[in-house]
């Protein structure tokens, strides 16, 4: 094998897997609550800044190819195309860390962010089946071990340098960039409801209120950061009051809170979560959850759960949900 062929198969297989790291702590990114100790959004950057300092190599890979005149049109697309992705997904990925662009006409950056990077992951396991690059044992000689620890540290000085000076200020470990307000937001589709708060009820297991009654409750008042997976925060106070006040815990796994759209998650019993009816001294606005939406002080934004309807014990455990919402 020519040489250039060899130092092509690696600039790709590092690349690969630069990609897939990408995926794995930007998936990690979302999971995480506000108060691990763990931070991958910024093993996420320093990833999506290697493949920045890899790309002049691979542009020359690229030419190569592009030039063979044996290679495959479907191929060429395909590389062509995943470039393409690849640098849609890094350009939208480091423009949303400055803070400073949030939409793209109707699109979030974010969406765009997310939807090329789950059409870069296809495009590489494409690109790999369709000419696999093996790793072979030449290719962790010392030399090559070197290069990856030149790059790797390479990467950790971008990260850091980009943090203090591109990167918006006042980030969480999430990656998400501070507002002062918070932001109407649906995990996927749900649009807004309008809830009627005359004719609305909460069912909190046997028992069934209406807003006069769930009002009626002595509420307490608390400050919680909600921080969305689409990458910003906010902090505000909430009116609300205390599940295990609505249900008290009993012989259950966890409490099943849904909304009227269908939108559920559960929740450990005894975890502190909140049922509010006020944001900032006033009712919930529609937008944000009227007449009662759960407040999750410490967890992301897509478990405080909208327009609460339903309140009931389950004997699923909390753990046994999809990790994201599917409704
Ligand atoms: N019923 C319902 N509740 C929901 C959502 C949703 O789509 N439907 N989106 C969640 C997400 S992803 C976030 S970030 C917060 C946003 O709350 P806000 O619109 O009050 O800012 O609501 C959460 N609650
Ligand atoms: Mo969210």
């Amino acid at each position: 094998m020519g040489k250039a062929r060899q130092a092509g198969r690696r600039v790709d297989l590092v690349l690969g897997l630069l990609i897939v790291l990408g995926v794995v702590t930007g998936v990690g990114g979302w999971l995480v609550d506000a108060d691990w100790p763990v931070d991958p959004v910024q093993v996420h950057a320093a990833a999506a800044l290697a493949i920045v300092l890899v790309a002049p190599w691979k542009v020359t890979v690229i030419r190569r190819g592009l030039g063979r005149a044996a290679r495959a049109f479907s191929t060429k697309a395909l590389s062509l195309t995943l470039a393409g992705l690849v640098i849609v997904t890094v350009a939208t990925g480091l423009i949303h860390s400055t803070g400073r662009l949030e939409y793209v006409g109707p699109l979030t950056l974010m969406q765009i962010h997310v939807g090329a990077a789950v059409g870069s992951l296809v495009a590489v396991l494409l690109h790999f089946t369709g000419h696999a690059v093996r790793p072979r044992r030449t290719d962790t000689d010392r030399r090559a071990l070197l290069r990856l620890a030149v790059l790797g540290a390479g990467a950790a000085a971008a990260t850091v340098a980009w943090d203090s000076g591109a990167a918006a200020a006042g980030r969480r470990p999430t990656g998400s960039v501070p507002k002062g307000e918070l932001r109407v937001t649906s995990w996927f589709d749900d649009g807004v409801q309008r809830l009627d708060g005359v004719t609305w009820t909460l069912r909190a297991g046997a028992r069934t209120f209406d807003l006069a009654a769930l009002r009626a409750l002595p509420h307490e008042r608390r400050t919680a950061t909600l921080d969305c997976t689409s990458g910003w925060f906010s902090t505000q106070t909430w009116d609300g009051v205390r599940l295990s006040t609505l249900l008290p815990p009993g012989d259950w796994r966890s409490v099943k809170v849904t909304s009227v759209t269908g939108y559920t998650r559960w929740f450990d019993p005894r975890a502190d979560i909140w049922l509010a009816t006020g944001l900032n001294g006033r009712p919930l606005t529609y937008g944000h959850g009227y007449p009662a939406r759960i407040v999750a002080p410490g967890r992301r934004g897509f478990w405080w759960v909208k327009w609460v309807t339903d309140i009931q014990p389950s004997r699923r455990p909390p753990w046994a949900q999809f990790p994201f919402p599917l409704g």
